[in-house]
């Protein structure tokens, strides 16, 4: 145990030494990483040890996305040696935060969901829960953005290195996974079983990366799970080359949309993969009779991607384990829960059934079977045309994932209170009907070890100065910080953070993109995928009017502001592309203007990822969540930057609804239309963007700006913009809610002119903060979903 830091630097000289070389960053690297892992390993064996003697319930996380982020860093400071080390390095003359720079971060997912699970991974293991996650380890991670001439291009990230790789081989664990084949019904011992002659086989391998908990008590696992060549013979062994090449590929790289099912076989594929070997290693390494699967096993599908795990479940228990249907089928439904992600329709999983029957032919007629007896106990309603639309799994050729959740598990959620009652009010009002006790809400949280402790040492610092400790074990008891919103010397500690923050942000970007920002510019940041109903674009359009408006009115010269935006978009996303090259050139346009550029500032952030992140977050004046109302199932960004000190302008709309009930509306912008009134619109179809241009000259400026093309570098490279705002009838209302949105920029600027006061302001939204700690979800959770006991910590 390396408590003490003379001990720490003792084994790291000699560890040093021993490799003979010079003393570079890089080595310095490789021998840190190697004495992390052995501090983990240690405790994750105990952990393991515990596990099997305690033999509690165990929950296992499904998700096709696990966007980590980089780990060395993270688990020093969960195992509570990040400032012993940082301290000793120092005294070698060597720099951690150097040291951590020279990890690549492991984009194994696109956005908000894959980081939640991330979040959630890491609150189990803090917590003490038997909590793992399951996921694929793709080769390849979300791809690398790049701007040319102000366009997004996309390179492949690599990851996996060859040595101090963050998770460990497991072959001894690998199981086959098996596609295509022919059914055949044939007479067993009990009667007739179903067989699947001749399939493909595709070996699945796991590898285990330790997911270590606060103190380093608790050591969880994330699974992920690599494709390869199986040992079984294949049928057409001459196609060994083409079977090969497409094996291979199934976890060769992460699909790049967020909020968009491709409905591509190969993601078919990496769906079943995952289910299938998951649930292949649960059922295999089991310690409990098959029966008793529901009280040792909680199994929590992330969104719709995993629900093949449903009738896989029900495949491995009818034909593997000789099981009946009712009986598979209430084990099935007593062990898994489903939490809903989104209601956009476009990213509701659906699969073609001819794709499901080729690929998977024993699981397509389970969902057969499931959909027929569903409908089947549906018969004694009188439902009309529309419920039973919204009620069958299968309907025209088409499988519906979402229903196909619903049904086979035992819970279901959304991820913030306006996105749940949507659900239950709307999207899914028949099937709330037809299971009133299925559906609950549990809004989203992020890990404050990672936003606040790691991110931000320093305000984690004033934090602990002022009201001790303990707010880092439960942080609900940030709201002690109200005692201090009106301090002056802690306000004044709490600015002084955040311009440091500001600066590492201006140097790590300097560093990376050669541009120089003015530290004593309002911070206001925009982070996240790009996406019509996120409305990057309302944020450059009024970018455009503020310069315009310089430009035309020699009184109008407000205080400076920096607009940060990060973010990538699908490399299919034709619109999102387009405005990411508007934002660029607005910005080489306002940049470039010596008069406008005293008051304005662009900075696109190229490749926003995680590390970028922890840059961007607490640097941040102004958070920007201006989702249109209904759309954004919760957003998470929006707490980490409340988290840090930000303040929100931001619609009603997900968790911002929550934040600001926690914070108080005067302590944020809140703009725009509620859910309520743009679905009303949705529904009458009666938003008609031209009366707006036609009645606001500025607004019809922008317009005519737009369509002449005076942003675009003289191409017409905006057809898609404004093809949405017009011909589409602009349907993420952007210039319905722009007024509204500029107006709350103005009472930003309004409120920034007192600094105390608007610290004040800052300090209370990190004190309302603590309830959205993922710690907080996670322990609801296991309340109300898994039933979890909390093992004992033995550090
Ligand atoms: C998302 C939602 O869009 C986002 O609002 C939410 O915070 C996140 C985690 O629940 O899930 N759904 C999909 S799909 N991608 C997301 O990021």
């Amino acid at each position: 145990m390396f408590s003490y830091k003379e001990e720490f630097k003792k084994s790291f000289v000699t560890r040093m030494e021993r490799k003979g070389m010079e003393k570079t960053a890089e080595l310095a690297y490789e021998t840190l990483w190697e004495m992390t892992q052995e501090w983990i390993q240690k405790r994750w064996n105990r952990t393991n040890q515990l596990y099997r003697d305690n033999n509690e319930k165990k929950l296992y996380y499904f998700s096709i996305e696990f966007l980590i982020g980089r780990v060395l860093g993270q688990n020093l400071i969960n195992l509570n040696f990040y400032d012993t080390v940082k301290e000793g390095l120092d005294e070698l003359g060597l720099q951690l935060s150097e040291i951590e720079e020279l990890e690549t971060e492991p984009g194994l997912g696109n956005g908000g969901l894959g980081r939640l699970a991330a979040c959630f991974v890491d609150s189990l293991a803090s917590l003490g829960l038997p909590g793992h996650g399951y996921g694929l380890r793709y080769k390849g991670g979300l791809f690398t953005q790049h701007f040319v001439n102000g366009y997004q291009t996309e390179q492949p990230t690599q990851w996996i290195q060859q040595e101090h790789n963050v998770d460990i081989r497991r072959e001894e664990l690998a199981v086959d996974i098996s596609y295509y084949g022919e059914i055949q019904v044939v007479m067993g011992l009990d009667g007739l079983k179903v067989n699947v002659e001749n399939p493909e086989w595709v070996k699945a391998i796991p590898y285990d990366m330790p997911v270590v908990g606060a103190n380093g008590g608790t050591v969880n696992t994330l699974r992920l799970w690599q494709a390869e060549v199986s040992d079984r013979p294949f049928p057409g062994r001459e196609d060994y080359a083409v079977y090969e090449h497409e094996t291979a590929k199934i976890t060769d790289r992460l699909y790049p949309d967020d909020s968009l099912e491709a409905g591509k076989i190969l993601r078919l594929k990496q769906q079943y993969f995952l289910c299938s070997a998951s649930l292949q290693t649960i059922l295999n390494n089991r310690s409990f009779s098959i029966e008793a699967l529901p009280e040792n096993a909680a199994i929590q599908i992330n969104d719709t991607h995993p629900a093949l795990a449903i009738p896989e479940l029900m495949r491995l228990l009818i034909d593997d384990h000789a099981l009946s249907w009712d009986q598979a089928w209430d084990i099935t439904t007593r062990t898994i829960s489903y939490t809903n992600h989104t209601i956009l329709e476009e990213a509701m999983g659906k699969w073609d059934s001819r794709l499901i029957q080729s690929l998977l032919p024993r699981i397509y007629l389970i969902i057969e079977e499931i959909d027929r007896r569903f409908k089947k106990s549906l018969q004694q309603q009188e439902l009309d045309e529309e419920a039973l639309h919204k009620l069958s799994i299968i309907e025209n050729g088409t499988i519906k994932m979402a229903v196909l959740a619903v049904v086979g598990s035992y819970k279901v959620n959304g991820v913030a209170k306006l996105h749940t009652e949507i659900l239950k009010k709307r999207e899914m009002k028949e099937l709330n009907e037809q299971f009133p006790n299925k559906f609950h809400n549990k809004t989203n949280g992020i890990t404050h070890r990672r936003w606040l402790l790691k991110a931000n040492h320093e305000l984690s610092g004033l934090i602990t100065e002022a009201i001790g400790p303990r707010w880092i074990k439960e942080p609900e008891r940030l709201s002690e910080l109200h005692y201090f919103a009106q301090n002056h010397s802690f306000l004044q500690d709490f600015q002084a953070i955040k311009s440091l923050k500001k600066e590492h942000l201006i140097h790590h970007l300097q560093r990376n993109q050669n541009v120089v920002v003015d530290p004593d510019s309002i911070f206001d940041i925009h982070i996240k995928r790009f996406h019509g109903y996120k409305r990057q674009l309302m944020n450059i359009l009024h970018i455009q009017m503020l310069y315009d408006r310089i430009k035309r009115d020699p009184t109008y010269r407000p205080y400076p502001r920096t607009f940060f935006f990060g973010g990538k978009a699908a490399p299919s996303y034709h619109f999102a592309k387009q405005v990411i090259k508007m934002i660029n050139t607005v910005a080489s346009k306002v940049n470039s203007d010596p008069l406008a550029r005293k008051h304005l500032h662009v900075v696109f952030v190229e490749n926003y990822n995680v590390t970028q992140a922890e840059y961007l977050i607490p640097a941040a004046d102004v958070s920007e969540q201006i989702s249109t109302a209904s759309k954004e199932a919760s957003g998470t960004g929006n707490m980490k930057l409340m988290m840090n000190g930000a303040l929100t302008i931001g619609t009603f709309d997900g968790a911002n609804v929550e934040i600001f009930e926690e914070v108080g509306q005067e302590n944020a912008f809140v703009f725009g239309m509620r859910a309520e009134q743009v679905m009303q619109y949705e529904k009458e179809k009666s938003y008609n963007p031209k009366e707006i241009i036609d009645s606001d000259s500025e607004i019809a400026q922008l317009m005519e700006e737009l369509i002449k093309g005076e942003w675009t570098d003289g191409k017409n490279n905006v057809d898609f913009i404004v093809g949405q705002l017009m011909e589409d009838s602009d349907p993420y209302f952007v210039l319905k809610d722009f007024r509204s949105y500029s107006k709350a920029h103005e009472q930003i600027l309004k409120a920034y002119a007192h600094p105390e006061k608007w610290a004040e302001m800052c300090v209370k939204n990190i004190a309302a903060s603590g309830i959205f700690s993922s710690d907080r979800t996670i322990q609801q959770y296991s309340n109300d979903v898994w039933h979890l006991t909390k093992i004992p910590s033995i550090y």
